[in-house]
This record gives structure tokens, sequence and C-alpha cells, in this order.
């Protein structure tokens, strides 16, 4: 039996499924005596620092806390309870950590690579770990903006460190005590193994003998994410679509290219690296009256072990019945059902029009609420544009680039304009103004769609997301218009998007995923 500590923040869903796949009981900690009779105890950390610190002390969990690591039972904690170990965290200053390790946690300074580190690195092994087994290079998803800089870690709790920039602490061990920066509930087979190894074996053994630190280089990867466009067909059931310029029918009937859950599933197992599903009528269905969608995270969620990202309707709603419901409430519910990420389009650009009015943050938004509660990592937004062409760039407000895809009448400048609606409405308001202030209101990553390259098999519009790279310091998933593995190449070549996703030719099977993964790998592109 494995004793879980959830409070209630974010998804731990998916630790649950993975200890249940694994083939073990989970239950939870519903009082502080649990902690300290717990056989084995596992924390996954979700949220920012401060609110992991004030549950813990609402919850009275803090004394049982450090006496059970003290006392060297069996303990994991994951990503945020990493950090927790730690005496604070300057993500919320004047709150105090477990203090079992000195020094603060600090955000990542932002370089050359975005923050927050979303996506696979590799670690450096400080000793030999009986939780690894035989380490051998494997990738972990990491999500995070903050991190224990490494150095300042006493020896005998230092197992792992990662560059990311700067080199960080990914993972420390003392007696039974281990935790993690990186998820490995969400890291596929290596990550499973991790687990396996902790609930399995009675101790955690460490050893210095051998060659250590690995000289295995990390690297963080490019991420290849598959896309499932899910909506009801005309029959009633949910199926995976997909459109040519947005456009799902054909015929007239809505595409079905397959079963959401086989497919994600699928998907897994061929090494995608992400799964995202889109609710593409969300804007007009309510999500949380959705029940076979959030059937569909929750069956996923069971069998699939990489970050589960869901978008679609996230927004506020007044049901029939008079009741509110707040964009938060929407994600809750995505969140509670397995999703780590959500993701918002059409109501990031209601928020940003209304933001350019005023240029006042009202704390309200549907990012702002989300944001705060479960992390910026967890906000992407997604982005709908389409291009509109002009002669010169005094012809628009608007960001404009010189384009070297002419227009219809040889236009030589193009903007792109936002739309709601799965992209039925345009809007005057540009993709550099929503990825700006959805950035400035706490959103943690873009994905960056492409009316007019979607489902052309064509490539990435490149210079949109060069455009966009440009203005925003949080990662960007360049998407729309896929059509060869060649196309992935490009867009890591020459652009600096951290994820390059794909759906209609996943799909179809015209391209495996793991051929991508074999022509980035030949031109030197670090996956995983
Ligand atoms: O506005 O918050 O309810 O969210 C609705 C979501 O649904 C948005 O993320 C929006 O992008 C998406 N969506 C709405 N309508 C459509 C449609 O296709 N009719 N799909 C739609 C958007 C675009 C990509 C696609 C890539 C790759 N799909 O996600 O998967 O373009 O395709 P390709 O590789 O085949 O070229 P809200």
């Amino acid at each position: 039996m494995i004793t879980l500590l959830d409070y209630g923040a974010g998804n731990v869903r998916s630790v649950r499924n993975a200890i249940k796949r694994l083939g073990y009981e989970v239950t939870d900690v519903s009082c502080p005596k649990d902690i300290l009779c717990a056989e084995k105890l596992i924390f996954p950390g979700v949220g920012s620092f401060g609110l992991v610190m004030n549950q813990l002390a609402q919850d009275r969990y803090i004394d049982p806390l450090i006496q059970r690591i003290q006392e060297n039972k069996p303990f994991l904690g994951i990503c945020v309870a990493l950090q927790a170990l730690f005496e604070g965290s300057e993500e919320t200053p004047g709150i105090a950590g477990l203090g079992i390790l000195p020094g603060q946690i600090k955000r990542f300074k932002g370089g050359q690579l975005s923050v927050p580190q979303i996506g696979w690195n590799g670690i450096t092994l400080h000793k030999q770990c009986s939780l690894f087994g035989d380490y051998t290079g494997e990738k972990f998803y990491f999500v995070h903006s903050y991190h224990a800089s490494a150095g300042g870690v006493p020896g005998d709790w230092l197992l792992a460190t990662t560059d990311y920039e700067e080199e960080f602490i990914s993972g420390v061990c003392h007696g039974n005590s281990a935790a993690f920066q990186f998820h490995p509930e969400k890291s596929g087979a290596a990550g499973l193994k991790i687990l396996a190894n902790f609930l399995r074996n009675e101790e955690i053994t460490l050893s210095t003998a051998g060659v250590f630190p690995t000289s295995i280089k990390t690297e963080f990867a490019k991420r290849i994410i598959a896309c499932l466009d899910v909506r009801s067909n005309d029959e009633g059931d949910l199926v995976v679509t997909k459109g040519d310029q947005y456009d799902v029918r054909e015929e007239g009937t809505v595409r079905n290219l397959g079963k959401p859950v086989d497919l994600a599933g699928r998907y897994y197992h061929e090494g995608a690296d992400e799964i995202t599903f889109l609710n593409i009528t969300g804007f007009r269905d309510f999500p949380l009256s959705d029940q076979p969608m959030l059937e569909v995270l929750k069956n996923t969620s069971e069998n699939v072990f990489v970050p589960l990202t869901i978008g679609g309707g996230i927004r506020e709603f007044t049901a029939s019945d008079g009741t509110s419901y707040s964009a938060l409430d929407v994600a809750s519910e995505y969140f509670r059902s397995g999703a780590d990420k959500i993701s918002i389009g059409s109501d990031a650009v209601y928020t940003v029009e209304q933001y350019l009015q005023t240029g006042q943050k009202t704390g309200k938004s549907s990012i702002e609420q989300i944001s705060a509660v479960y992390g910026a990592q967890a906000v992407v937004i997604s982005v709908d544009p389409r291009r509109v062409y002009v002669s010169s760039p005094e012809d628009s407000a608007h960001h404009v680039l010189k384009t070297q895809i002419p227009g219809p009448n040889n236009e030589q400048y193009c903007w792109y304009q936002c739309t709601v609606r799965g992209g039925r409405e345009g809007r005057d308001i540009d993709v550099i103004q929503l990825a700006t202030v959805c950035e400035k209101l706490g959103a943690g990553e873009i994905l960056l769609n492409c009316i007019d390259k979607d489902g052309t098999n064509s490539g990435f519009d490149i210079e949109l997301i060069n455009h966009v790279k440009d203005h925003v310091s949080i990662p960007v998933i360049a998407s729309s218009g896929a059509g060869k593995s060649d196309h992935f190449k490009e867009v890591f070549l020459k652009t600096r998007a951290e994820a390059g996703l794909a759906a209609g030719i996943f799909h179809r099977q015209e391209v495996a995923i793991k051929e991508v993964k074999q022509v980035l790998k030949n031109n030197g592109i670090p996956c995983r």
C-alpha cells in the first residue's frame, strides 16, 4: 500500500495512475499521523512553493514530514516537493520551506533558453542509486521555472544535476528519502522504472564506487507533440478529426480519423513527447457538461505517461440552471481528470482585448486565475492566427513583417490576425499583442497554430514562428503545416521553437514519430 500526499492542487491523478499501473494500491494521507505511519510516502508537489507550504502548514503536515525524513522512512518527493526540502524560495519570499536542506530556491535567469523549462532533459548522476538501476542517459520530463542551484547541496544528499543554461539539482537522496525535480510519472518508461524501483525495494541503496559524476551530457530536447482535434461527429460519437485550414468537414460530414483514447495510446507507444487534445467545439459546448471528453482524458491518463494538454472551452460560463462556473473551475476539472496543462484559445483573445483598453491586470482573467493556482507552466495559450497582407508597414497599426511569401497582389508585408471560435471570427488584435500580453498575465507557453498552413502539409510558417519567438521568453510550440520529417528539422534549424506539433501526418500514418526523431538525431538536433 502506497500513501500519497495529495493536497488537492494540480494533476496527481497521473502519479496515482502510475502507481496503479505498477501493481500497487494507493491510499491518501488524511491526517498528520498518516505521514509517519505510511509504509512508503510519495509527495507529488504541484503548484507554487507558497501554495504547497501553506497547505502543508494548514494541514499540520510540516512536522511529521520533517520527522519522517529524519527517521529515514521511505519518502519520494516530486517537483515542488524537492524544492520544499529547502529553506525557502524566491517564488514566494517569506514563506519557509521544510529546511532539511540549506539555501533558497531560485528562478532561472533565462537567456537563450525559455523560462519555464518545459520538456525533456538528461541528468548527471553523482553516485550510483538503486532507483535508477543502470542509467544509460534516458531523458526525463521537467516543468519548472524555479530550481535548487547546484553547489549548495551537501554531498551526502547530492544525487543528480542537470544543465539548463545553469546547472541545477535534479535529484537528491539521503537514506530512504529521495526527491526529483523532474516528473517520473510523466517520463514514459524511464520514469516508471524509477517509481517501480522505489515501490519494489525495501531500501534505497547508494554507492560512489565507479566513475562519478557520470560523463553523460545533459541536453535539453526538442519535443515532438501529437495533437488530437476532438469533437462529436454527426452520429454523436466523440472522434479525432482534422481540418484543412480549420474546415473539418469533407462532403458535408465531419472527418473521422479515429478514437481519441486509442490514438493517444498509439502515439505514446510510438514515442510522442507530449499529447494535446483540443476540444474544437469547446467554444460553444460547455466542457463540464461534456462528460465524454472528460472520460477521454481520464482513460488516456491511465495508460499514457507523458504530459497531456487539453484545450477548448476554458472560460467562465453560466449553465442553464443559473449556476456560474469560473474558467478556474473548468480548468480544475480538466486537471482532476488527468491534464497536466490546459490550453486557452478564444478567451485569451478577449482577455488581451480588455487588457489593451486599460493596460491594467485585473487578476480575474482565466490566464491569471489558473496561473496563480497551478503555475505558469500549466497555462498554454493556443493561438489561431491568419495572415493579413498589406502593401506597406504604414498600412496597418499592427506588428507587420516583411515576408518572403508575397500576397495575392504581390504584397511584400503581412501581419497575423488573431481569431476566435475556431478561426471563424477575426479580431482586431495581432499575434504579437496576444503573445506578449498573455506572457505578462502569467501564461507559460504558446501553442502557435497557423490557419493558412493548417492541414496543407507544406511545412511550418517559419516567419510566424520567428516573429513570435522574438517577442516572448516563454516556450513556443510550432504547429500547423507539417507534411514530412524534414519539416521538423527545418523548424528546429531555422527557429528557436521548443517543440513541433503535428496532427494530420500522424493520424493518416504518413510519417511515424520515430522517423521524425531519427531525422532530428541525424541532424544533431537533441531529442528524446
Ligand atoms: O477557443 O479556447 O475553445 O479552444 C478551441 C481550440 O480548438 C483552440 O485551441 C483551437 O486552435 C482549436 N480549434 C478550433 N477549431 C478548430 C478547427 O480545426 N476547426 N483546431 C481547431 C485547431 C489546429 C491545430 C492542428 C495543427 C496541426 N487545430 O491544433 O492540430 O494545425 O495540424 P496539421 O499538422 O494537420 O497541419 P477555445
